[in-house]
């Protein structure tokens, strides 16, 4: 044992008898360090984070939840959990899925050519903008599985709508704002004939395509429009991530792409020779689409319809000069506009170079009409040399850009490297590096991915994180770190295990930006956020019956449920519709019936509605699952079936 060591055990053993002994902990600062071998820095960083109770974080991040189909929310510095948001997945704490009104913005999205998809494979969230600002009203996400968007109102964190992609079998580059939210983005990842129709491999080039859609969002009125939305057919290209340009750039969108070779199954569909794989060329394709005057032309009728969606056919879009594409480092992953919407980070997972791409060159290129070729399926090419601002060698396997406050200043993460690479892109040169642990795939920086970022923090969202935690069998959690980039230097502050699923990538706001409802209006159906024609007030409970169907409008206050007893008969169904008459802040009640798949969350203003079958005879009882008050095991009833 060294001698620090004996020290701190015995200092510790000393605090202990005091403790014991009732006083209060004489350990000093030092003393705890010792004992728990902190390091100076290590205090800096747990200063940095550390919120006692009741301080709030500066910033809130929304990070996607994988394959739990799921988003998290957590604070910043903390790294605090507040809530993870159901989505694509039911989530039975809040209800989703449980309830009928839930059930019903999830059925949107689920039901799939006569399957149930329970779950999804979230990606990428986006948080609504104004004038290219976070403003703390939507947050959007997209599900790579089953080519999904979904709506959450940050009013109340909750789903509220969920678009199914009538063209595409696969996506992955959403979801991502156009910068006054009117738009979303949703790309495609592997190609397959639109319209979900079957070809043959054989008809690969001919039948199969990529393509981008563009969601109409109705700001008004919080929804996605899926008549004013519209897609543009793409090449069958593995398209990827995408960005909206802002500010110079604005109208404009970039979509990158990977395995342009068109490798499938051994063989390449586009033309030879390539030695085998999606990686056997020297560079891929960033596409570049003037998205408005796209919107113009689907208006102007130029569209065709497919599952009655709006596409542009790619004659289309390469006669009216709106779709051209540019060579980028091999095997793209991160396209990600500037804060001043001048230039585009692309990054290949294959290449150590980043490639920093001019708006300005670029438009001056389209301008001149200044193109070294066309690809296979006739669209222009303008050469990188003609495109690019600057190359960087950041390091090994760059992949996701995001932006400081300070002019200049972006991070990028380096997969690879397992590091976070701070250079200056408009001199091309790396800043700073830093170790993270292990294996980052994108990176998040406040607000990083907006007109205005707001520096201070960034966070590495690491794919592995093999010993940083206690172990935990095979399946480990993933790693979210916390660094902080107010100085010259990053500095890592803090390890957070994120166990729900692979959280591709999280933005962040000011917390202070959102507003957010403690209670619901009166008898709010909060799925659709219009008065519930089944609220009822305080003494207006009633059951009414009709043959088969037994329906229930009661209240939920501490401690009663109204009504305490239900009778119906075997056969029947029952609906409970039940109103939360509580004004007070966190006062939610729940709802559960036993034996049955129920299980409301009705917080407090909310009316929600469970519907059950009484397929067999017995005694259920019903209870409030929340603890709500010192009387919440008494907030209970039953519900009992006769035998037919
Ligand atoms: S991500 Cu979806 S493969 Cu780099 Cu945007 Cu993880
Ligand atoms: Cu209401 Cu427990």
């Amino acid at each position: 044992m060294t001698k620090t060591r004996k020290l701190a055990t015995l200092l510790a053993t000393v605090s202990f008898g005091a403790l014991v002994a009732g006083s209060a902990s004489a350990e000093s600062l030092q003393d705890v360090m010792k004992r728990r071998g902190l390091t100076d820095n290590d205090v800096m960083a747990a200063a940095k984070t550390y919120n006692p109770t009741g301080k709030l974080d500066e910033f809130m991040v929304f990070s996607s939840g994988g394959q739990s189909g799921q988003v998290i929310v957590y604070g910043v510095p903390s790294m605090r959990i507040l809530k993870y948001i159901g989505v694509f997945t039911p989530e039975p704490w809040q209800g989703y899925g449980f309830d009928d009104e839930s059930k019903a913005v999830l059925k949107q999205g689920s039901e799939v050519q006569g399957r149930t998809i329970l779950w999804g494979d979230t990606h990428h969230p986006a948080l609504s903008e104004t004038n290219g600002e976070s403003d703390g009203q939507w947050l959007f996400i997209n599900d790579k599985n089953t080519p999904r968007i979904a709506v959450i109102d940050l009013r109340d964190f909750e789903t509220k709508q969920i678009v199914q992609n009538p063209i595409l079998q696969s996506e992955h580059g959403g979801a991502f704002v156009s910068p006054n939210t009117d738009y979303i983005v949703e790309p495609a990842q592997y190609a397959a004939p639109l319209g979900g129709e079957f070809a043959p491999l054989e008809q690969f080039n001919e039948k199969y395509r990529g393509a981008v859609t563009f969601w109409k969002f109705n700001r008004e009125h919080g929804r996605i429009e899926p008549e004013n939305s519209f897609s543009l057919e793409l090449p069958p290209y593995s398209q990827d991530l995408a960005d909206f340009g802002k500010g110079p750039s604005d109208g404009w969108a970039f979509v990158n792409s990977f395995c342009t070779e068109r490798y499938v199954g051994g063989i390449e569909r586009g033309r030879p020779p390539f030695e085998a794989g999606c990686s056997a060329k020297d560079s891929d394709f960033l596409h570049v689409i003037n998205w408005k005057k796209a919107a113009e032309l689907v208006k102007a009728g130029k569209a065709k319809k497919i599952n009655g969606h709006n596409v542009l056919p790619m004659d289309v879009s390469v006669a009216e000069g709106i779709l051209v594409l540019i060579p980028e480092p091999k095997s793209p992953h991160g396209a990600d506009v500037t804060p001043d919407g001048k230039f585009i980070t692309v990054s290949g997972k294959l290449d150590s170079h980043t490639t920093v791409y001019s708006h300005e060159k670029i438009q001056a290129a389209i301008a001149a009409k200044k193109f070294s070729g066309k690809d296979e399926y006739g669209i222009p090419i303008i050469s990188l040399d003609d495109a690019a601002h600057k190359q960087a060698a950041l390091g090994l396997g760059p992949l996701h850009t995001q932006y400081d406050s300070k002019p200049c200043v972006a991070y990028t993460s380096l997969y690879v490297d397992s590091m976070v690479a701070k250079w200056d892109y408009c001199e091309g040169k790396v800043l700073d590096k830093v170790s993270v642990h292990y294996n980052i795939g994108h990176l998040m920086a406040m607000e990083g991915d907006t007109s205005k970022p707001k520096g201070k923090y960034l966070i590495a969202l690491n794919k592995l994180a093999i010993d940083r935690f206690a172990q935990v069998g095979p399946l480990h959690p993933q790693n979210h770190q916390l660094i902080d980039i107010s100085g010259d230097k990053m500095q890592l502050l803090y390890d957070m295990p994120l166990p729900l699923g692979e959280p591709h990538y999280a933005v962040s706001i000011e917390t202070g930006k959102l507003k957010t409802n403690v209670r619901y209006p009166f008898g709010t159906d909060s799925r659709t956020e219009k008065k519930s024609p089944f609220a009822v007030r305080p003494g207006q409970e009633r059951i009414e019956k009709k043959p088969g169907k037994v329906e229930v409008f009661g209240t939920l206050i501490r401690s009663h449920i109204t009504p305490e007893i239900v009778e119906a008969n075997e056969g029947d169904e029952i609906t409970f519709h039940l109103t939360n008459l509580e004004r007070a802040q966190d006062e939610t009640h729940g709802f559960a019936v036993s034996k049955h798949n129920v299980n409301l969350s009705v917080e407090p203003g909310k009316t929600a509605s469970a519907t059950i079958k009484a397929n067999k005879a017995g005694v259920y009882p019903y209870y409030c699952t929340e603890f709500c008050s010192a009387l919440h095991l008494e907030m209970e009833g039953y519900l009992l079936v006769q035998p037919a």
